[in-house]
Order: structure tokens, then C-alpha cells, then sequence
């Protein structure tokens, strides 16, 4: 366990990209991105022990999820089967779709999780051209993180990357770490999340999933906190889809960064 721990950390201490937080946003940028690039390694870092953040339990404590359309095709693309509902469709069991989702996820070969660790600050670094951009994360057993303010000098872990997805859901204690964290540091105005508005937040959040910083996309749930979107409520369309678009944009950021590092280099 040990031997492949650490041969796993060594390997992933240089990424390819690097996706924070495992719930359904995350996990549905993995599953696109791994597929579509077998030859990018992909850290997937988790600040729980378990997988799937606000997902397993459907909405409140009733265990079905529903998903707006066109996430159907997502689901089919699963295996999945679901209930059609018109503009919506519900899976039996939010914990099928997520569990299916990650072992999915987690059988691609340039896949690895960390989780029980989380990210607890950002690599900033500057390019030829003198602007700044994300560069990598910095990470720790959550552990050891939930103990900074008793215990001093617990020294953390670094990740590069050319490019990392932030996918930590709206805020709460652990919750929209990245946004919240660029806009400590001065680099991003953060606009709290709106009140309730189910469908003007699902169209918003696919749609404005982007680079919100120079190496640094965010999606699903953690971008209503940058661009004030409604809250969401317990449909699930809109993580899925923005973990859809999330993968894409991630490759187009990955393409360049990889020709300006080079560049850089010469
Ligand atoms: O544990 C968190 C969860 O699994 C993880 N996470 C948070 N901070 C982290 C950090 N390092 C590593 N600093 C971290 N991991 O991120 C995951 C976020 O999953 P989520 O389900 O909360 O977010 P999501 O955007 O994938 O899905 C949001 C689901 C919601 S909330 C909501 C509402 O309140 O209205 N509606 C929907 C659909």
C-alpha cells in the first residue's frame, strides 16, 4: 500500500490537470476529460474520505436524483437507466449514479484519487510575458489541514499542473475553496451566490463554466460563489453538464499552455 502510495504521489506531483473535489461536478469532468485524453495524467484530489460530495443523497434526505435534460444523455452514456419525466429525468438512486460515475471514473488507467486529502492553497507562477497564473495546488491529509489553528509547522504537498479544475461546490466549510482563495489573494472578485432560481441555474452555471483565472476553471456549484448564480437546488443536470464543458475547456487551456511552456522553455 505504502510502495504504491507513494509511487502514486511521486508520479502525480508533476499533472496534467488537476480536478479539486469529487462530487458530481468533478467527477463528470474526470469521466469526459480521462476518456477523451488516455494520455493526460489527471489527479483527482477529494477532501472527504468518500466520493460524490452533496450527490448521494439525491436532494434532502430522499435518495432519487433528478437531472434536467439534455443530462439524459449522460446517464444513457452510463448505462444507466432512468425515468422520463418530460424536461427532467430521475435515476432510482442518486448513490447508483455516483458510485457508477466513479468506478467509471477510477478504472481509466491515467486516473488517480487522492481523496482524504484537500487542497489548501494554490501555486501561483509568473510566465515569460510577466502575467500570473495558477500553476499547481498545494494539498494536505484533511486530517492534518482541520488542525492548522492547534498544531503549528505541519508543513503541506505541492501539485503542478498546466491546468486545474475547480469543482468544491458552494461555500460551507469546506466549499468553494478556489474561488474563495483568488479572492483573498486580490486576483478575483467574488460575488456570493444568489437565492434559489433552479432553472435560471442550471442554463447559468453550464454556460458561464469557463477559466476564471489563468489556469483555473471552475465548475458546477463553486461558480455560483464567483459569479453570484442562483442556488441550485436538488436537480443535478447542470453539475453533470458542467463537468461536460469544464473537460473541453480544460483541453483547449491545456493545448496552449502546453505550446506557451515550451515556448517559455526555448
Ligand atoms: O468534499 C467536497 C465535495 O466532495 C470537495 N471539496 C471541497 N473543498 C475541497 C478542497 N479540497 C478538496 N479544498 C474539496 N476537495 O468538493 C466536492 C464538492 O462536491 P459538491 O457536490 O458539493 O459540488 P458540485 O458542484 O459537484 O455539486 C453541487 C450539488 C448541488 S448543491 C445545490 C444547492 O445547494 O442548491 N444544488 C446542487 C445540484
Amino acid at each position: 500500500m505504502t510502495k504504491r502510495y507513494f509511487a502514486d504521489l511521486d508520479k502525480y506531483a508533476e499533472s496534467d490537470v488537476v480536478i479539486v473535489g469529487a462530487g458530481s461536478a468533478g467527477l463528470s469532468a474526470a469521466y469526459v476529460l480521462a476518456k477523451a485524453r488516455p494520455d493526460l495524467k489527471i489527479a483527482i484530489i477529494e477532501s472527504n474520505v468518500a466520493v460524490g460530495g452533496g450527490c448521494f443523497l439525491g436532494g434532502q434526505l430522499f435518495s432519487a436524483m433528478v437531472l434536467r435534460k439534455p443530462a439524459d444523455q449522460f446517464i444513457e452514456d452510463l448505462g444507466l437507466e432512468y425515468e422520463d419525466e418530460g424536461n427532467f429525468i430521475v435515476v432510482k438512486h442518486a448513490a447508483l449514479f455516483i458510485t457508477t460515475l466513479c468506478s467509471k471514473v477510477l478504472a481509466l488507467p491515467n486516473v488517480k484519487l487522492f481523496n482524504a486529502t484537500c487542497v489548501e492553497d494554490l501555486i501561483t507562477r509568473k510566465d515569460a510575458a510577466g502575467s500570473t497564473r495558477i500553476a499547481g495546488v498545494v494539498t494536505n491529509w484533511t486530517l492534518v489541514s482541520m488542525h492548522h489553528d492547534d498544531q503549528s509547522c505541519m508543513d503541506p504537498n505541492t501539485i503542478n499542473s498546466k491546468v486545474i479544475i475547480s469543482c468544491t461546490g458552494h461555500d460551507g466549510p469546506m466549499g468553494a475553496f478556489c474561488v474563495k482563495r483568488l479572492a483573498s489573494l486580490g486576483l478575483l472578485k467574488r460575488n456570493a451566490m444568489g437565492a434559489l432560481d433552479m432553472n435560471k441555474a442550471e442554463d447559468a452555471i453550464v454556460k458561464n463554466t469557463r477559466e476564471v483565472f489563468p489556469g483555473l476553471i471552475c465548475a458546477g456549484m463553486e461558480l455560483s460563489e464567483c459569479d453570484s448564480h442562483n442556488r441550485m437546488g436538488p436537480t443535478f443536470g447542470a453539475m453533470v453538464l458542467s463537468g461536460v464543458k469544464a473537460a473541453e475547456e480544460a483541453l483547449k487551456v491545456y493545448d496552449v499552455r502546453k505550446k506557451q511552456d515550451l515556448e517559455d522553455m526555448c
